[in-house]
């Protein structure tokens, strides 16, 4: 069956949440473990599920989101399958951009109406989790849904980010209410497995994944809530009263890593012994673009819980819990702690590395004797000997010139030089 469905991925709104990591690229775009990019998640999981018609739905920053997409998802001349990236257009019809994610789904069905379809995927482009869509697709079929909403059990903290739902003894969903605040969650509590109520996961909430009917999405969107804009907000709540809208409940891990300290978490948990979200499950292969890279090069370096990606050239003295992106450079005595590097998109040449050297200007990659911890260092930085960047709870949120402190990590932006002993 799941050549009779399509799949649309959200890319994304301003991504404000995911500032600074999002001021030049669109938020699928962002760098993820090292050598990834957000989008890879949803797209690995459609692969993996042999759903293999993809559309990628953006309207910000989207340069470097097309770059990826075209120069990473190739496929057969004798196959159907695709990912295309559907930017926010305007049309006579449509002059504004996306106004929510119904509207951005609304907005891009003239481009889908013409392909061969039953069923429809619609994901975010920011969360972490390996799900088998066919799972979720054939209990939609089996469950005579219109609407299937993939929904994980959470704990009261977290209930307030998500749309919590209640359903009936035929996993039917009966009530929904959309991020509830403060004691509005009451009342809302599910009955869960003894695993999920040992942890205090009793509010069942909508992962924002969904399976429409065709004819259901093109009728709620263009027809019955031909106003409505958000999914969550408007579109779900109103559908539970007039189709059958149905719950597919995932207990496996997932995230949504839509703001700093949650994909700052994400990625530093990848180094785990057994992390809850495996890089290395060959029967659910993460893509992403191949480069011709060659193998990290470390030297002198002791290194715990720690991943290196490709291309690297590591002379630190430690690594610990770090996630180490491709093309990394690290001089030597320095260590880093708690942090994730994203690394470079490219080399500097012999000549540039000269003429910095000559200019006294720091080399791209991070310095000798440098101290680093809980920090983000977007692409491309360049960053002196002899630096302290320490974050921590003891620092107060801001964002400067060059980098930004949210919860207690800085994030260095991309592109930023600091100067030889610049401490923070
Ligand atoms: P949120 O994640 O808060 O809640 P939203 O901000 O609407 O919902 O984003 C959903 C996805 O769509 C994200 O990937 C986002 O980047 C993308 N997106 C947002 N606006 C967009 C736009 N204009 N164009 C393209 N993409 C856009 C939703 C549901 C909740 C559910 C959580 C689970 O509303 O009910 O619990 O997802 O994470
Ligand atoms: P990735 O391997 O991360 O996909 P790319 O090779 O696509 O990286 O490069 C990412 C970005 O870096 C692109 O915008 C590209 O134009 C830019 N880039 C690549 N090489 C250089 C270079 N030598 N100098 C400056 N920018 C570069």
């Amino acid at each position: 069956m799941s050549n009779a469905l399509i799949s649309l991925i959200l890319g994304g709104g301003a991504g404000t949440r995911l500032f600074p990591l999002t001021r030049s690229r669109s938020k699928p775009a962002v760098s993820v473990a090292g050598k990834y990019r957000l989008v890879d998640i949803p797209i690995s999981n459609c692969l993996n599920a042999d759903m293999n018609r993809i559309f990628v739905l953006t309207q910000y920053n989207s340069a470097s989101l097309n770059k990826h997409i075209k120069n990473t998802y190739h496929f057969s001349h004798f196959s159907k399958a695709f990912v295309d990236i559907l930017a926010a257009e305007q049309t006579p019809d449509n002059p504004t951009w996306y106004q929510g994610t119904a509207d951005a789904v609304r907005q891009c069905l003239h481009h889908i109406e013409n392909y061969d379809f039953e069923y429809i995927l619609i994901l975010s482009g920011d969360q972490l989790y390996q799900m088998d869509f066919r799972d979720m697709l054939q209990h939609h079929i089996e469950s005579e849904a219109q609407i299937s909403i993939a929904t994980i059990p959470v704990n009261a903290k977290d209930a307030s980010d998500f749309g919590i739902l209640k359903t009936d003894a035929n996993n039917y969903i009966t009530s929904f209410i959309e991020k509830p605040k403060g004691d509005d969650r009451f009342g809302w509590e599910s009955e869960v497995s003894g695993e999920m109520q040992a942890e205090g996961r009793v509010y069942l909430a909508s992962m924002g994944i969904y399976i429409f009917n065709r004819d259901t999405l093109f009728n709620e969107l263009m027809t019955r809530q031909f106003h409505a804009t958000d999914f969550g907000k408007e579109i779900i709540p109103d559908s539970i009263n007039t189709h059958k809208v149905v719950s597919y409940q995932y207990e496996g891990y997932w995230t949504d890593i839509g703001n700093i300290p949650a994909f700052f978490e994400a990625n530093l948990e990848l180094t785990d012994d057994v992390p809850r979200f495996n890089l290395f499950d060959s029967t659910r292969t993460i893509f992403s673009r191949a480069r011709m890279l060659p193998p990290a090069k470390i030297s002198g370096t002791t290194l715990n819980k720690t991943m290196i990606a490709e291309g690297s050239i590591i002379l630190a003295k430690r690594l610990e819990r770090c996630v180490v992106g491709i093309r990394t450079r690290i001089g030597k005595d320095t260590v880093i702690t708690n942090s994730y590097i994203m690394g470079n998109d490219f080399y500097q040449t012999l000549d540039e590395i000269n003429r910095s050297i000559a200019t006294g200007k720091p080399l791209i990659g991070i310095g000798e004797r440098c101290e680093i911890n809980n920090t983000i260092i977007d692409k491309n930085c360049s960053i002196g000997n002899d630096v302290k960047i320490l974050g921590g709870t003891h620092l107060q949120d801001g964002d400067f010139e060059k980098y930004t402190i949210k919860e207690g990590i800085v994030v260095i932006k991309k592109g930023a030089f600091l100067p030889d002993g610049f401490e923070l």
